[in-house]
């Protein structure tokens, strides 16, 4: 049961798809309304474990920090901080009786569960507009499942966006390109997509090609899909400011971009330099900047990733103005402490910063809004252009799109990947525990940079990263400029295992795929926290670095340096496998409790629930190598179980058509082998 309490005049995010009645504000339940409605206050009880807010820091119970909603680019995704790309205002009260309550508000938000006040939630606005939305009912599955049906369908993207990606910045050329795929095709490292950074762009003009480091584009981008490589290129969210430009002179002529008061473009610095911000809020500019990518489609590309979409600012040209002013007065002066601070605020607080924020404008149907007031909402809508463009000229075929910054509605038009991580251990536990929070507020295909994206990973981080990446849709090895290069060929040591565990990816395809298509079209999630499935386990509402995947698997990554195993915690029965390719693993019956896994650098460890069974395949280099009609099946099957095993061409769009899909019960009983010999031809061409 969902119902919709609305405050003052909420600006129309379009988060939601179904429109409500809104009841009055004033029989809001479960909270306590100050501040003519910019404070919400909601008592906690001791162990009531609070979940949501997708893209965040720290664990899955939310509870004991403050968070803001306030997209922000910054690479330093640390305990202390408050708030990454992305703002995903739903959270889960897993009370006795749990409730979901989204706060549908394009502006800052803060969070506060239990930071100030330990068992207190205390939500709070800059303005006293918005819809708050309570959901409740049968337990915490069945209210995430209200919500996403509330918010729409999450994004599906093609089956060969399952496979896995190799990534980074700085690969330069068509030749460097050519490299990376050779390596991988040699050493029989299984690859679908090479992702282009920044580097293949003019001038990091969007919507255009390096002629001198790319000449051939087009025939290269076939060249590419020979080899069964999708390239996908990175956009920018900022124009460059260039005479002769076409992006550039079109959106001034027509006013597309974002404007300060006296109704001049808004000039901030990013990559290219001097740049204006398209002005996503508004339609027309969504349609005009989403035909731009027809330029790269028309040339065979068929994924993207949108960057820089909070929008990140360098500096602004006023900022910047006003920065070298101030430098010039401390200039000779004795910089004492509060000085030398205020000489070093000067230029670091020129990035990202909030006045700038303040100093632009949206023109939404006719109406100026200021951005700082919808600022979450910036990303969304620059993925949405490009999404209802791709919704016209390519109305039944699947495009890969996924985004950096990002507000709940944008779920419906693209992944996101969480932005720049480091190779460090934590940041992989951190993933873990992101990964399910992201499922309830509908952003399925994510994942993180695997090996971590700053600073330099090591060969031991890349392959437990890798043993848990195996798992989530989207699949990458992302790296930044300047740091130790990361792709699985440059560990001669480790690449015999990473060869193998990407390998593993391909033979967990079919279930993989299938789990996904089910999230979506029935809004389940993918990744669950234990509390979700043991209600009752007191000690399973406590495990933060364990996943259950589907109804099927129970996922134990490890996430520590110099271990050869972990600790793992079993709320029932389950059957340990341990793989290390996909003809090569042993299983293990476990009994519900505490137990030690080993788990060897080359291995990915996991557990099947009783009674249950999961199809594989026999693996490929590529998705299109793998056969999802010719299947084994991995079970645990006590007295019997059966899997619901869905499959489609993983190209159209048409979801609810039965010639485009197939959905069969695979059922086995006891007498099938643990060890997954059992062969499966399945009839139905798909
Ligand atoms: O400020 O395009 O998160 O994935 O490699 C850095 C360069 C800009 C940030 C993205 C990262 C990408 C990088 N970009």
């Amino acid at each position: 049961m969902i119902k919709l309490y609305r405050f003052g005049r909420p600006f129309a995010t379009e988060a939601v798809v179904e429109a409500l009645a809104p009841q009055p504000a004033e029989t809001l339940p479960y909270f306590s309304v100050q501040n003519d409605g910019c404070g919400f206050s909601c008592e906690l009880g001791k162990e009531t474990a609070v979940y949501g807010l997708g893209e965040a820091i720290r664990g899955m119970n939310k509870r004991g920090w403050i968070y803001k909603s306030n997209c922000a680019d910054d690479p330093s995704h640390t305990e202390g901080k408050h708030s990454l790309y992305g703002a995903h205002n739903f959270l889960l009260i897993a009370r006795e009786k749990p409730f979901g309550v989204f706060f549908d508000y394009p502006g800052e938000l803060i969070f506060d569960i239990g930071y100030t006040e330990m068992n207190t939630l205390q939500v709070s606005t800059k303005e006293a507009n918005l819809d708050v939305y309570i959901i409740d009912g049968d337990g915490l599955e069945d209210i995430v499942r209200q919500f996403r049906r509330l918010i729409g369908r999450s994004y599906i993207a093609p089956k060969w966006a399952f496979g896995y990606g190799q990534s980074r910045w700085s690969y330069y050329s068509e030749d460097e390109v050519r490299e990376v795929v050779r390596q991988h095709r040699e050493n029989h490292i299984p690859l679908d997509m090479v992702y282009l950074d920044i580097d293949y762009m003019e001038r990091y003009k969007d919507f255009t090609v390096n002629k001198k480091t790319f000449p051939q584009f087009q025939e290269f981008v076939q060249e590419m899909r020979q080899q069964n490589i999708h390239l996908v290129p990175i956009i920018d969210a900022g124009v460059k400011i260039e005479k002769d430009y076409s992006v550039y002179e079109e959106g001034v002529q027509n006013g597309y971009f974002c404007k300060k008061a006296d109704g001049s473009p808004f000039v901030g610095a990013v990559w290219p330099g001097k740049s204006h911000f398209p002005d996503f809020l508004n339609q027309k500019v969504r349609e005009w900047f989403g035909k731009k990518y027809a330029f790269l489609l028309r040339q065979g590309i068929d994924g993207f990733w949108n960057d820089m979409n909070e929008p990140a600012v360098f500096y602004s040209e006023d900022g910047l103005k006003n920065t070298f002013s101030e430098l010039k007065k401390l200039e000779g002066q004795n910089l004492d402490m509060d000085k030398v601070n205020h000489f070093r605020g000067l230029v670091n607080d020129l990035s990202n910063n909030p006045e700038d924020y303040k100093s632009f404008y949206h023109n939404c149907d006719g109406k100026m809004v200021r951005h700082d007031k919808v600022h979450n909402l910036y990303g969304y809508n620059m993925t949405r252009a490009a999404g209802e463009v791709f919704e016209k000229l390519e109305p039944d075929k699947r495009i890969l799109m996924f985004s950096r910054s990002s507000y709940i509605g944008m779920h419906r038009f693209g992944g996101i990947w969480t932005g720049d991580n480091c190779s460090w251990w934590r940041h992989l536990l951190l993933e873990i525990q992101m990964m399910p929070s992201l499922n309830m507020c509908g952003f399925l295909y994510a994942g993180a940079d695997i090996g971590g994206f700053g600073d330099d990973t090591t060969a031991d981080l890349l392959l437990r990263w890798t043993a848990f990446g195996i798992f989530t849709p989207l699949m990458r090895n992302h790296s930044a400029l300047g740091t130790r290069k990361q792709e699985a060929y440059r560990f001669p040591e480790a690449m015999p295992a990473l060869k193998k565990l990407i390998g593993i990816r391909y033979a967990l395809l079919p279930y993989l795929y299938s789990e996904y298509m089910k999230a979506a079209l029935r809004g389940n999630l993918y990744f669950r926290p234990l509390a979700f499935v043991y209600p009752q386990d007191k000690q399973a509402a406590e495990v933060e670095d364990q996943l259950m995947l589907g109804d099927e698997l129970m996922l134990v990554p490890v996430y520590t340096q110099n271990a050869s195993g972990r600790t793992v915690y079993l709320p029932e029965d389950m059957k340990l496998v341990q793989m290390r390719s996909v003809s090569d693993f042993t299983v293990e019956t476990m009994e519900k409790g505490y137990h030690y896994v080993p788990a060897a650098l080359d291995e990915v460890v996991f557990f099947i629930r009783s009674d249950r069974l999961i199809p594989l395949s026999y693996g490929g280099e590529c998705v299109s190598q793998v056969d999802f009609n010719h299947l084994r099946l991995l079970g645990n099957v006590q007295t019997a179980a059966t899997y619901q095993y869905y499959n489609d061409d993983g190209s159209s769009k048409d979801y609810e058509n039965p010639a485009h899909f197939a959905e069969i019960t695979m059922s086995a009983d006891s007498r099938v082998s643990a060890k997954g010999d059992m062969c499966l031809q399945l009839e139905s061409a798909l």
